[in-house]
């Protein structure tokens, strides 16, 4: 059993990237309610990633997207995000929302859009060089809505094409992280459907390649920790898209549908040294606030991936293997079930209090006046929306 400061430790050492889209406005595609002192500028968006770093001390990175986080000098935004207290993180492609992409885009049967389509991805790893970012996420819209719309084999060799060439591109200690999604925008064939495609893609792409566990991606019911499990073993789990979901891609907050889940997740990340951050595992939350403040709505989240880390980590793993090894069904089920069952809020109140943070980062946000500050500043001018 770790001790509690051994816990601690761990829990001091984790890092959670927060998404620059989660703090523009965002809805469904039947409306988008505008909040009051959302962002308009992606200096604006860092400035509240940096409130979320600065009341949960675990929260450094905010993750951009291109084009929606698109500047002249992006060593410039590198500097501004150091000056505001933390650093930019993860950056996400878009080849899904240009009229040309209508038929996908690496994919695409048509080679000047493959080709348009690489040389964003390509673009992204340049910006990398700027930012001195280390991780390129790759989600594709790419697939099919109709049986026959086009060759399903064929789009696996483009895509591996495309693939390939981002892979060449990357150098130091870049890598490049392959998400996949069930459906949607597709909704008959998707070229990067599940874990399996995305983790045979990155296979054989090689050592910089790894997969990205969006947690809201799956079919209902599937078992996602199993996949953490095996894609820690193989080397191939790279990150986390963190949200929640009760029926689809709902990019909830994290652990509001199923904390139970999420705990099973954050217990195979412990068991597979996952949570060491020299195993490179980035754990981002990937969410769009449509009806909760942003601000709020992302320190909760990073609250319950912690709480989640810190239940995982009370874990009696001797017990647990000891139980596992004897048969001993009830047991092993017990000793789990034992550390999901713990109230973590304390312990995680006295960590923060160590790190000079308040005990509640929630609670010392909505009293800091930032929230309220923001609303009058930035009454006028265009607030950034998902998509611009
Ligand atoms: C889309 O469903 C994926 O979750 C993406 O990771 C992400 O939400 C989008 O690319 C915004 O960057
Ligand atoms: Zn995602
Ligand atoms: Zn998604």
């Amino acid at each position: 059993m770790p001790t509690t400061s051994e816990i601690k430790r761990q829990l001091r050492a984790q890092r959670i990237e927060t998404p620059s889209w989660a703090y523009g406005n965002s809805g469904t595609r039947f409306k988008v309610f505008a909040q009051p002192g959302v962002p308009r500028t992606v200096e604006e968006k860092i400035d509240d990633a940096a409130q979320v770093h600065a009341f949960t001390g675990v929260a450094p990175s905010v993750a951009l997207h291109i084009p929606w986080d698109r500047v002249d000098d992006y060593s410039a935004l590198a500097r501004y995000a150091e000056d505001a207290g933390i650093r930019l993180g993860a950056i996400n492609a878009n080849v899904f929302q240009d009229d040309d992409y209508k038929l996908g885009s690496v994919t695409n049967p048509d080679p000047r859009i493959r080709r348009k389509a690489l040389d964003h991805l390509l673009e992204c790893v340049d910006i990398m060089d700027a930012t001195g970012s280390g991780d390129l996420k790759l989600w594709f819209a790419d697939g099919t809505n109709y049986p026959g719309q086009d060759d399903i084999r064929a789009r696996q060799d483009r895509l591996a094409e495309a693939l390939a060439a981002v892979h060449q591109r990357l150098g130091g200690d870049q890598r490049m992280l392959l998400e996949y999604k069930l459906f949607e925008p597709a909704f008959y064939t998707t070229d990067v459907p599940d874990w399996g495609t995305a983790y045979a893609h990155c296979l054989q792409l090689g050592d910089r390649a790894q997969v990205c566990v969006d947690t809201g991606h799956h079919a209902p019911g599937t078992n996602i920790e199993f996949i953490v499990a095996f894609l820690l073993r193989a080397g191939k789990l790279g990150a986390f898209d963190f949200n929640s979901r009760f029926y689809a891609d709902d990019d909830l907050m994290v652990g509001a549908a199923d904390p139970f889940q999420l705990f099973r997740i954050m217990f195979e990340v412990v068991r597979g040294g996952g949570h060491d951050p020299a195993a490179g595992v980035a754990f981002m939350l990937d969410q769009c606030h449509n009806v909760e403040p942003k601000i709020p709505g992302q320190i909760r989240s990073v609250c319950n991936v912690q709480e989640a880390t810190a239940k995982a980590l009370l874990v009696d793993r001797d017990a647990l293997a000891a139980a596992q090894s004897s048969g001993d069904v009830i047991g092993a089920n017990d000793v789990l079930m034992d550390a999901f069952r713990t109230d973590v809020r304390p312990l995680l109140g006295e960590l923060r209090a160590e790190l000079g943070l308040d005990p509640d980062p929630l609670a010392a946000y909505l009293r800091s006046g930032y929230q309220e500050r923001i609303a009058a500043d930035r009454a006028s001018g265009a607030q950034a929306g998902w998509g611009a």
